[in-house]
């Protein structure tokens, strides 16, 4: 099913416009009201749910409850936290909103050091280059980091970046799985799929711990707790900054075992090591080959929500970086065609 991210009441692009878009059924959502940590409560879910179904469209995805950073660092008061967290989920299923998408990434997710990279068409792309993100000042928090500006102190943030100093990736390992241990089995009981993000980019940032960042790391992850509600969002963009990333071979091998339960579509082209920018959806216009990633999820046996990824900004729309509405739209209904095309054989 061809589905699409909504910020809720405060996103610019009401829910009938997305209801709009030929082929999109489903809605990826979430509650942005919450403090990190604490339970997402049953009423909120359901009136979510509630507020898409009256346009048509299904709430098929929370995109994402938060990990709380003592629950990555291991702190000792990461137990409540877990606790609510399966409270969240529990909630979710009680709500039947199947799919979860959530990352274990330390303090910052999804990284940039341009937001409005200028392609050769006239449009703007997201980019992040490795070189620019080294010449980012952290003393006065993350003021200068695009996209994260207003997200932590320079007090917070040393606070945290200090704390992670002891968490090495084998330690970040085995704060997952204590996670995972918890929650999966009430995922599984709840009737809602975990769906791991990786690591975007998939490498080490600011010297902190990164590891879901290739296959092997994410078939580790299914192994933590071998059930099928622990699976992966299989996300090709963020895979595909690292050129040893061979995503139709990753589809293959955890989407054979059941295991992807999201997709997220999109296309970036490397502009060296450690740099990539993002660019429309189509195959021949970045790196992935976006036929034979769907192709490959389609004889994996994957059924489940594909979204189109983040979208460059055209036809002059202003709005959240990668989120604007045109070229997601665009998006959609390549990857709808596509899909089409391979289901009818
Ligand atoms: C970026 C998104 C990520 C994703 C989280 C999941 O656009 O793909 O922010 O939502 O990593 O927790």
């Amino acid at each position: 099913m061809i589905t699409f991210r909504w910020f809720g009441p405060r996103d610019p692009i009401p829910l009938a416009h997305i209801r709009q878009i030929p082929a999109v059924r489903g809605i990826v959502g979430a509650l942005f009201d919450i403090p990190v940590g604490q339970p997402w409560p049953l009423d909120r879910i359901a009136a979510l749910r509630e507020e898409v179904e009256l346009y048509d469209m299904s709430l098929t995805v929370i995109e994402s409850i938060p990990v709380h950073e003592d629950i990555k660092l291991g702190r000792p008061t990461r137990d409540p936290l877990i606790d609510n967290y399966c409270e969240s989920v529990q909630n979710m299923g009680h709500a039947g909103v199947p799919v979860l998408c959530y990352n274990f990434m330390p303090v910052f997710d999804w990284t940039r050091t341009d937001l409005a990279r200028r392609l050769e068409d006239g449009s703007t792309a997201l980019a992040y280059d490795d070189d620019a993100l080294a010449k980012i000042d952290l003393s006065r928090g993350t003021a200068d980091l695009p996209g994260w500006a207003t997200a932590y102190s320079a007090d917070q943030l040393k606070k945290l970046l200090d704390a992670y100093r002891s968490v090495s990736e084998t330690k970040l390992w085995d704060n997952l799985a204590y996670f995972l241990e918890r929650v999966v089995p009430v995922a599984a009981s709840a009737g809602v799929s975990m769906a791991l993000h990786p690591d975007d980019p998939p490498w080490s940032i600011f010297g902190l711990p990164r590891i879901i960042t290739d296959g092997a790391a994410l078939e580790r992850v299914t192994n933590i707790v071998d059930d099928p509600a622990n699976g992966i969002t299989f996300c090709g963009g963020s895979l595909a900054a690292n050129p040893k990333n061979d995503l139709p071979s990753i589809v293959r091998r955890i989407g054979t075992k059941g295991r992807i339960h999201f997709a997220h579509c999109r296309n970036i082209k490397r502009t060296g090591p450690r740099s990539f920018q993002e660019t429309a959806h189509p195959s021949g216009l970045g790196d992935i080959d976006m036929g034979a990633v769907l192709l490959a999820l389609h004889s994996a046996g994957f059924a489940g929500p594909i979204r189109s990824d983040h979208g460059r900004m055209i036809w002059g729309e202003t709005g959240q970086p990668g989120y604007g509405l045109n070229d997601r739209a665009l998006g959609a209904m390549y990857l709808h065609g596509l899909w089409e095309g391979i289901t009818r054989g």
